[in-house]
């Protein structure tokens, strides 16, 4: 079976913006190179921490920074993208004077580093905005503006995946030529699931209702949930959304006692709204246990948010577990 390859999908998908065809290939091309230097990194001395730190306080790793700047060396000569802001870098950087119509970039140049040293699966993030008014600077747009989004996966295979808000679309990278199938077409979401991904080592941190949720799943058979309730958890947000892509679930990084003060763990413009847009696009729900993740207001371009996705009942299961509490 001969399947489209990205640049036929994006060429009929896109007819009247050539610039966006540009811009996703240079942002697929990019991904490509990550996953050479992800996988060749023992043999560049490219693992371990690179001795800094992100804005958010978390240690930096060599390829954090490297693939940062492979994804601004790829993307930033496309002459309608204005400006980039990344997880690895405090302030947005401005390509150039914002026109109407032009190109934002929010990414998490990959994702899930820390799982690099011990060789699992991590990531790249992406959500493309665009300029409204060329008067101000303004990179807080909320969710439901996105144009498109989508990740690269780097597990076995490399899967590039997308969606411009219709359907979701998955590409594998063939090794050898570097060209991307459309191997995972019109991906959907199951409403239903039997199975939740969390770290469950945050418990004690948890506020009441994820709590709550939680001890019923694992009370499986026995408890209100009436059958077992598998649990994952990767550490890694990439594979876990693209699992429950592919077979359904639901993943939760809550706020909790622990990380209350920073909002969350996980950034609003460019993990949780690229992720919400991908899974409503599935058919999934996306929200932070009390509101819709893409009807949030940014305040900041490293805000960070509650985020619980997947499967739309549990989704809206878990809410109500936060409604009963909040009535309480
Ligand atoms: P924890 C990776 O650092 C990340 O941002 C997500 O990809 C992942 O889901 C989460 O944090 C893992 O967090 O607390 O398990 O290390």
């Amino acid at each position: 079976m001969t399947q489209d390859s990205l640049r036929q999908y994006l060429s009929s998908t896109l007819k009247n913006d050539p610039a966006l065809v540009f811009l996703i290939e240079d942002i697929a091309a990019a991904c490509r190179d990550i996953s050479y230097r992800v996988r060749n990194a023992a043999f560049a001395g490219e693992l371990g921490s690179a001795g800094s730190v992100n804005i958010q306080g978390e240690a930096q790793k060599p390829l954090d920074l490297i693939a940062n700047d492979i994804v601004e060396q790829s993307c930033g000569q496309n002459s309608k993208l204005a400006a980039l802001v990344s997880e690895e870098i405090e302030e947005v950087t401005w390509l150039k004077t914002p026109e109407v119509g032009d190109y934002l970039l929010y990414f998490d140049p990959l994702d899930g580093s820390s799982n690099l040293d011990v060789d699992v699966s991590v990531g790249t993030i992406f959500s493309v905005m665009q300029v409204r008014d060329a008067q101000s600077k303004d990179v807080l747009k909320q969710g439901t503006e996105q144009i498109c989004a989508g990740y690269a996966l780097y597990g076995p295979s490399t899967i590039f995946v997308l969606s411009f808000g219709q359907d979701v679309n998955g590409f594998t990278c063939k090794s050898g030529t570097g060209t991307y199938y459309l191997t995972h077409p019109k991906m959907t979401v199951p409403a239903t699931t039997s199975e939740y991904a969390i770290n469950a080592a945050r418990r004690d941190y948890w506020e009441a209702p994820v709590r709550e949720y939680i001890d019923d799943c694992m009370l499986g058979v026995n408890g209100p949930r009436a059958r077992f309730m598998n649990m994952r958890w990767i550490a890694s947000m990439v594979a876990e959304v693209h699992r429950i892509l592919v077979r359904g679930g639901v993943f939760l990084y809550p706020k909790d006692s622990n990380n209350a003060k920073a909002g969350g763990k996980l950034r609003l413009m460019y993990e949780a709204n690229p992720m919400a847009f991908l899974i409503e696009a599935a058919g999934g729900k996306a929200s932070t246990g009390h509101a819709r993740i893409l009807d949030i207001p940014p305040t900041e371009p490293h805000q960070r948010v509650p985020v619980i996705l997947g499967s739309r009942d549990e989704v809206t299961l878990i809410e109500e577990y936060h409604q009963k509490n909040d009535a309480s």
